[in-house]
């Protein structure tokens, strides 16, 4: 097939996604063609069978807000007529949904039929899209989709219930390829971090409010406490100064690194003993899933769709948004060395559902059904 693949292209949950399915689906022979404003963060990899077409635009003074999603559409019927695109791929719902519905118009009165799949990502649904600012839009675009996809059932629950949509709509999981993320011998690196053998926390994200990155201090105070330990913080984003105040307060600085937009955090988690995902939203929790196929226990919230990835008691724990206490106690059993041979087993033999060589082929399959029938 000749896939076209619409993502932001920044560090963020639904461009990596976007990315790796990218990456993989050229690996099965497929031609796939990314069509974004700047090179995605993951696309730094030679594929015979993969291109990238800018998308680009002029600033005119008139224009307070440059019209990104037009020049977005532009582009895709550009790639669609001289590519000869099959079917596009948008990756988040907001602009790319209405982009590409924009695009399928103009191409039809070229004669050019192509179908396009929307992939619901999370904010897209539970906190922007459903903004009234946006929500008309995102209705209609997700209607007018061939085919939607959601990455957990309880994003595709939300999106039934905040909107009006008459259609179906397919989960398909998020994935990890364990080629990049599986434990690593990386002993020198935590000798190195934790050179009396302290227990090693790690959390990754891109701090925004909703990751509730204040919790992994408050918990990781708690956890420090009762148990010699370090934390790392891997990531970047709007709360970072907020959270290195924390730290000051908590008195915890020695105890504490921040790695900024690391991108080897494979290498991390690697000697990671747990990983903790406070989150107040959550579609799926890819960071978690890249964790555990590290072997990497999980405490986390019970936000959106992380249940359906870590097992409460197995993979690591569950607690409700914001208890931090109950986070602590948790992870305090996680740790014990009783206890965390058992859940890094489990962590990875979970993560192993979620293997690229499983997920990758339900969206080969989703998009040859679209193909067939024009819309699912
Ligand atoms: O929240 C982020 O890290 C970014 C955001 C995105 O769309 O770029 O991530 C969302 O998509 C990821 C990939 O499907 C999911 O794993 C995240 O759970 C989801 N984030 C939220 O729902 C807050």
């Amino acid at each position: 097939m000749n896939i076209g693949i619409v993502c932001y292209p920044t560090f963020g949950g639904s461009g990596v996604v976007a990315t790796e399915l990218g990456k993989a689906l050229g690996e099965h022979g497929h031609k796939v063609h990314f069509i974004t404003y700047a090179q995605p963060t993951r696309l730094d990899f030679f594929n015979e069978n993969v291109y990238y077409h800018e998308v680009t635009f002029e600033n005119y003074p008139l224009f307070k807000y440059p019209p990104y999603e037009m020049a977005l559409a532009s582009k895709i019927v550009d790639t669609a007529i001289h590519e000869k695109l099959d079917l596009l791929h948008v990756h988040y719902a907001i602009p790319h949904a209405s982009s590409a519905y924009m695009a399928q118009q103009i191409l039809k009165t070229r004669g050019i039929t192509m179908p396009f799949i929307t992939t619901l990502h999370g904010t897209d649904i539970t906190l922007v899209g459903k903004d009234e600012t946006y929500e008309p839009v995102v209705t209609f675009s997700i209607n007018a989709s061939s085919g939607v996809t959601a990455v957990s059932e309880n994003l595709k629950e939300r999106t039934l219930r905040h909107f009006d949509v008459n259609r179906q709509i397919r989960v398909i999981p998020n994935f990890v390829d364990f080629r990049r993320f599986s434990k690593q011998p990386k002993e020198h690196f935590k000798t190195a971090i934790c050179p009396n053998g302290e227990r090693l926390i790690v959390h990754t994200s891109n701090f925004r409010k909703v990751k509730r990155v204040d919790d992994v201090l408050k918990v990781f105070n708690l956890i420090a406490a009762k148990m010699p330990a370090k934390l790392l913080l891997v990531g970047d984003g709007p709360e970072r100064p907020h959270i290195e105040n924390l730290g000051r307060e908590l008195e915890i600085t020695e105890d504490v690194r921040f790695l900024g937009k690391l991108d080897a955090v494979e290498e991390v988690l690697s000697v990671a003993d747990l990983f903790i995902m406070p989150s107040e939203r959550e579609s799926f929790g890819l960071a978690a899933l890249e964790a555990m196929a590290c072997e990497v226990p999980v405490v986390s919230t019970n936000a959106g769709g992380i249940p359906e990835l870590n097992i409460h008691g197995e993979t690591g724990c569950i607690t409700e948004i914001g208890d931090v206490e109950a986070m602590a106690e948790h992870a305090l059993m996680v740790l014990d060395e009783q206890n965390l041979p058992r859940f890094k087993a489990a962590a990875l033999a979970r993560a192993k559902q979620f293997d690229q060589s499983v997920i990758v082929p339900q969206y080969e399959a989703f998009y040859r059904e679209v193909l067939e029938n024009g819309c699912v």
